[in-house]
């Protein structure tokens, strides 16, 4: 037959972390090893469901994309695929690819393979990694995720399609391999169909030509969101190409870390009158020539930042402006209004205030996008509650809506065009500021003070010291120091309130007397050693208390909860690699 066996053995490690399995670059080509996991990944899906169906399969274009995509083509034909989709160059971003799944031909995929490593660094000595979509479009659960690795480890042979002809990605079309069909498609177009019917296209083109003056900049960073942010804001909503900054596709991130914050979106950061601490950079004076909104995205265009002019805006306080100001937003607006807030547990709890003051449903996940599906496809599962429509963030630039079933970069950007549009009916007027927007937002729910401490690359065996440290039974509340007053320790867990799925160990909680937390939990998208996340936050209702930057109101919490988890006395760090 065409079809041959190759034969192989286990390659320890390809548990899939928070959103996928991450690995060098340099690992996953070497030998079988995509081919491993890939056999392993259609070894575990059911025999009937894979049989003569659709998948897509694409990626963020980084460097060894098309590689893997001939890979997953020869190994997907001979497993009985019946047809992929693939983004013309091989390219989608994420949350293309769940809109792909959910609309095209009706929502016919079962799955899409996503090849990205999303914020991680690409290129020859940096990341790669394969994320899974289910048929619903979300990210697979960890059941799912777990029977793949288990399936890794019992490998004993793969199947490929002998002599399989080179797909031309370039070129939009079909073509034949083995039975199945390969067609090429237009990445943006399912996607795009979607935002329109979430936003008003029409007035946001007009808000963005608007007399009195408007300025966009966004930050593709290399990433695949480039080609989404040439279509979307510059072709429909008429952007100027001054809008755009690295706004090409590269393999290699032109040698950028694409992660939109502070620390790595530098030129963007600058360009809005900032510093990388996120205050006003002083030695700017024309604040005329500062744009007027500033937005980046990661590798694979999930991940958002949002600046005003010479204002950061926090994803936490991002979140928490969209709920407040989700009449602004059509797809709230005319399913009758946004009806649940959903954040991940390190995630400030500003959305929190919102949700009481407007009687929201409110739900605290585990950190990972794929916590919020269920909440989304509440009725499908047969739960009484209907979430739906829902806002849905992460501390760590995600947000998005049961729009599709991925946080969306672009998602955010035309969310805050349009908190924007609404705060300023008049067009030829001076514009209102984002800052001020926010501040009046502050001054009636309160300040949540917030900021995240990375250790990178520590030593995996000094960093789970430190967190069985902070689980130890004896560690207990009690202790005062520099006027903080711990008042109780737990280890997050979160049981899905739609199937009761449970999920444990989901991160330490130190939270404070006066309402401030500080959260410490392991990093599971890394790709070597272990990364230690610190969460700080502190609540500020009184409006004159409310100006301080945040490492000024956090440098006491950040301190003393160091101090408690003996954090240099395990790892030896000094300092964090980074602070978001
Ligand atoms: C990080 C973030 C988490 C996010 C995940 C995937 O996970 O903290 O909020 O969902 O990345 O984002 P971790 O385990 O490293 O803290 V992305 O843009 O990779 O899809
Ligand atoms: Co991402």
């Amino acid at each position: 037959s065409m079809f041959k066996t190759l034969r192989t053995t286990p390659v320890e490690g390809m548990k899939p972390g928070t959103s996928g399995l991450r690995k060098k670059v340099k690992v996953v080509r070497d030998g079988l090893y995509l081919h491993n996991f890939v056999q392993a990944l259609f070894d575990s899906l059911p025999p009937h469901e894979k049989e003569g169906a659709t998948m897509v399969v694409s990626g963020d274009g980084r460097h060894y994309n098309r590689e893997a995509i001939q890979i997953i083509i020869e190994i997907a034909a001979a497993n009985g695929v019946g047809r992929l989709w693939i983004g013309k160059g091989g390219i989608m971003s994420t949350p293309a690819v769940s809109a792909v799944i959910r609309e095209r031909e009706g929502g016919t995929a079962m799955g899409g393979i996503i090849l990205t490593a999303s914020h991680n660094p690409g290129g020859p000595e940096e990341d790669f990694g394969i994320k899974y979509n289910m048929q619903n479009g979300e990210p697979a659960l960890e059941s799912f995720t777990d029977a793949v690795y288990a399936a890794t480890l019992s490998i004993e042979e793969i199947k490929i399609l002998a002599n399989a002809p080179k797909v031309d990605l370039d070129v939009l079309g079909v073509t034949r391999v083995g039975e199945m069909v390969v067609e090429v498609i237009d990445p943006v177009q399912d996607y795009l169909g979607v935002l329109k019917d979430a936003f008003d296209f029409e007035a946001l083109r007009k808000f963005i030509a608007r007399p009195g003056g408007f300025k966009l900049v966004f930050d593709a960073m290399h990433g695949v969101a480039a080609p989404y942010a040439q279509v979307v804001l510059g072709k429909e909503l008429g952007c100027p190409p001054s809008t755009f900054l690295h706004a090409s596709s590269k393999e290699d991130f032109g040698g950028l870390h694409p992660d939109p914050n502070l620390a790595y979106a530098s030129d963007l950061v600058k360009v809005m009158g900032l510093l990388p601490s996120g205050a006003p950079d002083p030695s700017m004076v024309e604040d005329k020539d500062v744009p007027d909104l500033g937005a980046a995205a990661d590798g694979d265009a999930d991940r958002n930042m949002i600046l005003g002019k010479r204002f950061f805006v926090t994803p936490s306080d991002s979140l928490a402006l969209i709920a407040a100001n989700a009449d602004a937003i059509p797809f709230f607006r005319e399913q009758g209004g946004l009806r649940t807030v959903a954040r991940s547990m390190p995630t400030s709890q500003a959305v929190d205030q919102v949700a009481r003051a407007k009687g929201l449903t409110c739900v605290e996940t585990p950190t990972g996008w794929k916590y919020f599906g269920n909440l989304m496809d509440a009725r499908a599962l047969g739960s009484a509650q209907d979430y739906v429509p829902i806002l849905c963030g992460e501390e760590s630039f995600g947000t998005g809506s049961n729009h599709v079933r991925e946080k969306d970069g672009m998602w955010a950007v035309l969310a805050w065009l349009s908190i924007l549009a609404s705060h300023n009916p008049n067009p030829e007027a001076p514009l209102k500021p984002i800052s001020a927007i926010v501040q009046e937002h502050w001054a009636i729910y309160g300040r949540n003070y917030y900021c995240r401490y990375d250790y990178e690359t520590v030593d995996s065996d000094a960093a789970n010291a430190m967190m069985a440290h902070l689980r130890e039974p004896d560690f207990k509340p009690g202790p005062v120091l520099d006027g903080f007053v711990l008042a109780e320790v737990d280890d997050f867990s979160y049981s899905d309130p739609v199937d009761g799925r449970q999920a444990v160990k989901q991160g330490v909680r130190l939270l404070f007397e006066d309402g401030s937390r500080a959260v410490f939990r392991l990093s599971g998208t890394g790709s070597s050693g272990a990364t230690i996340r610190m969460y700080l936050e502190r609540y500020e209702a009184d409006v004159s208390k409310q100006g301080m930057t945040s490492s000024e109101a956090l440098k006491p919490l950040a301190d003393f909860a160091i101090k408690l988890a003996k954090l240099e006395h395990y790892t030896g760090r000094r300092a964090p690699t980074v602070i978001t």
